[in-house]
């Protein structure tokens, strides 16, 4: 795709997936002020698309640069459902036109890793490789954070922030009911080598609610919602829920990103939607593990060094292995947005936060007729009842509707004939006068 800055994107979406499977598309980069319910994530800004139907996005083009768009349900977007995205703007506007002789559509790649198997049968036995070996520190390759600089000017994200959220991640030996029994398999009575790590953030695994918050905040069970400060124990035991947190809208937040590093020498690229967040600082402190604790101490003895005036602009950051990575950002874009490691492995089985930016009454009202789902429970209380009864219930309630001769409640309809015929004779009596 290939717009220009301010431009109106309309896609139309049909679902032809086999099997039922849903789909939606998030258009990575783009930030979806005023219409956050076109941010394409399953469940919590929209319902999943269903198969066979079709689904209009239409949003504005306001965040020019080189984003992609793909698919935010399952492991879809690893098996390839995804493409190029570019906003652009007029060489006068692009700070880096000077750099091109020809910036044309056809002068782009998009990289993938592929796998000739649908990424599902890679899943239960996932490995991880090092993707970046040059930026390693102690080596004259290594680029802190100290020497990039925005070229974007400094804004309120760089302000003292009002809010702080330490997030700790890690893959844990947890007995999670998606790999592990306690009572049957648990994960501690497997061989060395062969078990299967939860990954998860201040150990919580976060997953999707049946009805999206986003418009239909009510319909979320609060229930399955939770975070560090109403769960207990979560690092004795597997915990799971709509993991949340509210942001005051307008506040300016301090994520500290901690990887404790213990379980695998890997890093993990964290992904805020609806936003752009300044890095204010970055490293590894060891790479056989680090607490949050060990990063609060390293604060409190001023041994973090957060750069606050020219710090880079991402979407998209990573956080070394054994070490953090601070951001911070302006939270003036109500809504719920996703918060979450961009590998598709971990976001998938929990490695994400649920951002919810200002009060439902803040959400921008999303467009007439816009999908809903949730749950259609059997409950108690809510049961049709039997037969004759149920039957007759119905076509009460279809009478009532559509109107029929044979009405049980004839006596309202009476009533209102005779209110419409003193009505008529009233107005024949002053047009006759
Ligand atoms: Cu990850």
């Amino acid at each position: 795709m290939q717009v220009c800055e301010g431009d109106e994107i309309v896609v139309n979406v049909d679902n032809l997936l086999r099997n039922g499977e849903g789909v939606s598309i998030h258009w990575h980069g783009v930030h979806q002020r005023r219409t956050p319910y076109m941010d394409g994530v399953a469940q919590l800004t929209q319902c999943s698309i269903p198969a066979y139907t079709s689904f209009q996005y239409r949003f504005k083009a306001d965040t020019p640069g080189t984003h992609f768009w793909h698919s935010h349900s399952g492991l879809q977007r690893a098996d390839g459902l995804f493409g190029k995205l570019v906003i652009r703007q007029t060489p006068a506007d692009d700070p880096n036109s000077h750099l091109y002789d020809f910036d044309l559509p056809e002068h782009e790649i998009i990289v993938t890793d592929w796998l000739n198997e649908p990424m599902m049968n890679e899943f239960p036995a996932h490995h991880h490789k090092q993707l970046n070996p040059l930026n390693t520190k102690g080596s004259r390759n290594l680029i802190p954070i100290s020497n990039v600089k925005s070229l974007a000017p400094d804004d309120k994200s760089l302000n003292d922030p009002d809010m702080q959220l330490y997030l700790s991640f890690d893959f844990y030996k947890v007995d999670s009911t998606l790999f592990h029994d306690p009572s049957l398999y648990p994960i501690r009575a497997i061989e060395m080598g062969k078990h299967l790590y939860t990954p998860q953030v201040n150990h919580i695994s976060a997953i999707l609610p049946p009805s999206p918050p986003l418009t239909q905040y009510y319909d979320v069970p609060q229930n399955l919602i939770c975070n560090e400060t109403t769960r207990r124990n979560c690092d004795k035991e597997y915990c799971e829920c709509v993991y949340m947190y509210k942001i005051p809208l307008g506040n300016v937040v301090e994520m500290v990103l901690i990887d404790e590093g213990v379980t695998f020498d890997a890093s993990h690229p964290f992904h805020l939607h609806g936003y752009r967040f300044r890095v204010v600082a970055m490293d590894r402190v060891n790479k056989s593990g680090v607490t949050a604790d060990d990063v609060r101490r390293l604060d409190r003895e001023g041994l973090i060094a957060r750069k606050l005036s020219g710090a880079p602009l991402k979407d998209t950051v990573t956080v070394p292995d054994g070490g953090y990575t601070i951001i911070r950002f302006h939270a003036d874009n109500p809504g719920i947005w996703f918060f979450h490691c961009h590998i598709a492995f971990h976001a998938e089985i929990g490695m994400a936060v649920v951002m919810q930016v200002g009060e439902p009454t803040d959400f921008p009202y999303p467009p007439y007729k816009f999908p809903r789902c949730g749950n259609f429970a059997h409950t108690r209380g809510a049961e049709p009842p039997p037969g004759e009864e149920y039957l007759e219930s119905i076509g009460r309630r279809n009478r009532a509707r559509y109107g029929s001769h044979h009405t049980d409640s004839g006596a309202s309809d009476k009533s209102l004939g005779c209110i419409l015929a003193v009505f008529c004779c009233f107005c024949a009596f002053f047009r006759l006068t």
